[in-house]
């Protein structure tokens, strides 16, 4: 856990968050600020800053967070309609909150 890391405090639970889904890896919750009907973030539990820091050990786990997105989308009910995934990388990227996440947006009418 990585000191004043919102996302760690909520994966400890010491934040709340409206978490969607969980395994022992990582989390799913609801952005704060929604960007689409559906805004979910996919949240490794391991602090890791950015695409930037994945390191060759970690890529097991950035595939389970696709999958856990595929699965969420499902779960939500917006796999067939289609959705985007998204990572945001460094400031330059847009990213404000420096433990990866993977975006999750979808539920427009189109
Ligand atoms: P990014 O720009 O990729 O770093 O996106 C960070 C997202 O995290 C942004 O859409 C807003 C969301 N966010 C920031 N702080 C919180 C929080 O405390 N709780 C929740 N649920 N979402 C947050």
């Amino acid at each position: 856990m990585e000191q004043d890391c919102i996302f760690c405090k909520i994966v400890a639970k010491e934040s709340p968050a409206d978490i969607v889904y969980e395994n022992d890896k990582l989390v799913v919750f609801k952005d704060i600020n929604p960007e689409a009907p559906v805004h979910l973030l996919v949240v490794p539990k391991k602090h890791i800053r950015s695409v930037n820091d994945i390191e060759p050990e970690d890529q097991t786990l950035v595939g389970e967070m696709v999958a856990a997105a595929k699965l969420v989308a499902a779960q939500e009910g917006i796999n067939e309609s289609g959705y985007n995934l998204l990572f945001n990388v460094e400031r330059g990227g847009g990213q404000i909150i420096f433990h990866l996440h993977l975006h999750l947006l979808g539920g427009w009418k189109r």
